[in-house]
C-alpha cells in the first residue's frame, strides 16, 4: 500500500515515525510543511523538514522532539558573543544541515532535490518532500507585535501574542512539484498527521494544485486529530483555535477539512463526536512511546484496509 502522510512538525512526525516502522521504505512518502522556514544568519532554516529528517534517521533529540541529540551549542554561544540575537537555538550539528542546505540552493539547485540529498545522506529510504520548491512564509497577524515571521511567534514570543488572522507570503508562486503530484497520483492512502491544521498543515493545502490532486484520489483521505480532549498535545494549536473563533474540539478540526477528506481518526476520550467525514475511528492517539506510534500507525492502516 502506497502512502501519502502530510505533516508539520513534532506531531506529525511521531506519526510518521510510526509508518516507517510498519510499511516497507519505498511504500511512504511525507509531504512537509515548509511555511515555518526562515533565513537565519544567511542560512536557509527548515525546522519541520529537518524535524522529519531527524525523526526518520534515528538523529533527533527525544526530549525536544526537534534538533539533533546530544547537540552542543558553541556556534551559537559566539554568534551571542558577537552581538547576535539567539533565541533560537541551533545546535552545531544542526548548523551543518543548514550549510549544505543554503549552499545548495544558492547553486541553483531545486528544493525537493537538496532535501533528497540530505535524506540520502542521512541514510534514510523513505521519501521526504517539501510541500512545494517555492518559499512561502506563514506570517502571523498578532495583537501585540503586528505581522511577525513564524519563528519570531512560535519560539521567540513562545506562541503567547493574540493571533487575530495568518497570511501566507509567497504562496502565490507555490506550484506542486512534479514529485508531490506523482506521489500523490500513486497513493492507495493520503493520511494527514496530527498536525496543527491552521500552522502546519493548511500552508501545504494552499500549494496551487494540492487540494484538487488530494480530492480527485478516491482512496482514504484520513486525518488524526490533534485535539485531544478539548486541547491540544503540543503547541498552540487549541489556544490559537479559540483566538481565530473556533470551538476547541476534534469536531472543529473535521469541520475544517469537511469533505476534502473520507475519514477522521480521533481520541478515544472524545467518544461520541459528530463529524462529517462518512468514514471514522475512535482510539487512542496520544503518542509518547516509540510503541504507541508503531500501534497507531498500524490501527490506522488496518482500520483504512478494511474499508473496502
Ligand atoms: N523550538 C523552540 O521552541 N526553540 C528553539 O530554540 C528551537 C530551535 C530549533 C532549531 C532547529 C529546528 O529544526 C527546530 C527548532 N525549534 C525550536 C522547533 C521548531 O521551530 C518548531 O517546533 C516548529 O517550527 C513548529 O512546527
Amino acid at each position: 500500500m502506497n502512502v501519502v502522510v502530510l505533516v508539520g512538525g513534532v506531531g506529525g512526525a511521531k506519526l510518521a515515525y510510526g509508518l516507517a516502522q510498519v510499511l516497507p521504505p519505498e511504500k511512504l512518502t511525507v509531504i512537509v510543511n515548509t511555511g515555518d522556514d526562515f533565513w537565519r544568519y544567511g542560512l536557509r532554516i527548515c525546522p519541520d523538514l529537518d524535524t522529519i529528517m531527524y525523526t526518520l534517521s534515528g538523529l533527533v533529540d527525544p526530549v525536544n522532539g526537534w534538533g539533533i541529540a546530544g547537540d552542543t551549542l558553541n556556534a551559537l554561544q559566539q554568534l551571542r558573543a558577537y552581538g547576535e540575537d539567539d533565541w533560537f537555538r541551533l545546535g552545531d550539528r544542526d548548523l551543518a544541515t543548514h550549510i549544505l542546505r543554503t549552499r545548495l540552493l544558492h547553486a541553483g539547485v531545486p528544493f525537493t532535490e537538496v532535501t533528497e540529498r540530505l535524506t540520502k545522506s542521512l541514510g534514510i529510504s523513505q521519501r521526504i518532500l517539501p510541500m512545494t520548491d517555492a518559499p512561502v512564509a506563514t506570517m502571523i497577524e498578532t495583537m501585540e507585535y503586528g505581522e511577525i515571521e513564524f519563528q519570531e511567534y512560535f519560539v521567540r514570543h513562545r506562541w503567547q501574542p493574540t493571533v487575530k488572522a495568518l497570511r501566507l507570503e509567497g504562496i502565490d508562486k507555490a506550484v506542486l512539484t512534479p514529485a508531490v503530484d506523482q506521489a500523490l497520483k500513486v497513493a492507495d492512502a493520503i493520511l494527514i498527521g496530527p498536525s496543527n491544521p491552521w500552522l502546519s498543515i493548511e500552508p501545504i493545502l494552499a500549494v496551487s494544485g494540492m487540494r484538487d490532486a488530494i480530492m480527485k484520489r478516491d482512496v482514504p483521505r484520513v486525518a488524526v486529530s490533534p485535539i485531544v480532549g478539548g486541547q491540544a498535545i503540543k503547541g498552540p494549536a487549541a489556544k490559537m483555535m479559540a483566538e481565530l473563533g473556533y470551538p476547541v474540539s476534534a469536531a472543529s478540526v473535521a469541520a475544517y477539512y469537511g469533505d476534502m477528506l473520507n475519514g477522521f481518526v480521533y481520541d478515544q476520550m472524545d467518544a461520541g463526536l459528530l463529524v462529517p467525514q462518512p468514514h471514522v475511528l475512535n482510539c487512542e492517539t496520544v503518542m509518547n512511546t516509540t510503541n504507541d506510534k508503531v500501534l497507531l500507525a498500524r490501527t490506522v492502516l488496518d482500520w483504512i484496509k478494511g474499508w473496502s
